[in-house]
């Protein structure tokens, strides 16, 4: 039997990601924070994250001792874990390196990972998961209709916020507690829900540097193996078009 972490819930709150620290410095930890709207939901590198009501906005904050080599691991279980729920609720879900889930060709979910270092060791970790789920897609901007699709919108009906809620989180958990353990079956998985298999990208890199290149794989740590041979962590990519 499951036992999910203590949720703290607002109905509307700035942003799920910066409660949860604000709840670390005070000294907490192993809980979630939900919303049922943020008004300044954000993704990577500061960019917004929309989150009407109806949405599945959470984060969740897990004390860990986990080297920093490991993120590219965390990051791709973490984006598994969250696939092979929608994939329960009968979504032919996929993961977008490093981070997004696609059905039907649109972004569905985000998932945002920031970190806490101490000595060179990953001690905490705040798994941020925006998950549109009971939204209609006229909820969102004009720009964005186009590019995304929602848990409704795909399925025709209303899901259960909490069951999927905690569906996400046992198996964040089931992933995350034994990381090394768990290594070969991610990586299973990671390969076999990779949207990217065979498509051309371009990324913009944190040198500044614009990269063309075709996907070929996902490797055993999770970073993402190119036809030129690069392997990119997701310390090294800004953005994917
Ligand atoms: C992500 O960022 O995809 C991670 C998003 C994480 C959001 C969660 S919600 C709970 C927690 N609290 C927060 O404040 N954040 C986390 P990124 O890869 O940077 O993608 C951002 C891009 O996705 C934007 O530039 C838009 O193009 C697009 N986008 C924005 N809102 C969206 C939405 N609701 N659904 C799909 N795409 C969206």
């Amino acid at each position: 039997m499951y036992t999910p972490p203590p949720i703290i819930f607002y109905s509307k709150i700035n942003s799920t990601q910066d409660k949860a620290w604000e709840f670390y410095d005070k000294g907490l930890s192993n809980i979630v924070v939900l919303a049922n709207e943020q008004s300044m939901g954000h993704g990577r590198h500061g960019r917004k994250w929309f989150s009407p009501k109806g949405g599945l906005w959470f984060s969740y904050l897990k004390t860990v001792n986990i080297q920093p080599e490991l993120l590219d691991l965390i990051s791709t279980a973490c984006g598994v874990a969250v696939a092979l729920s929608l994939r329960d609720l009968n979504l032919n879900a996929l993961i977008k390196w490093p981070n997004d889930i696609i059905v039907n060709s649109k972004k569905i979910a985000g998932i945002l990972i920031s970190t806490k270092i101490m000595k060179n060791k990953i001690t905490a970790l705040v798994i941020g998961v925006g998950l549109n789920l009971n939204v209609n897609i006229n909820a969102f901007p004009g720009e964005l209709r186009e590019q995304i699709t929602t848990v409704l919108n795909e399925l025709k009906h209303y899901t259960d916020e909490l069951k999927t809620l905690i569906l996400i989180l046992q198996k964040l958990d089931e992933f995350l507690d034994n990381i090394i353990l768990n290594k070969a079956i991610i990586h299973k998985y990671a390969r076999e829900l990779n949207y990217l298999k065979n498509r051309p990208i371009k990324a913009l890199l944190i040198s500044n540097k614009m990269i063309e290149d075709i996907v070929k794989d996902i490797d055993e740590s999770g970073k993402l193996i190119t036809a030129n041979g690069l392997a990119l962590s997701i310390y090294d990519v800004v953005q994917l078009y």
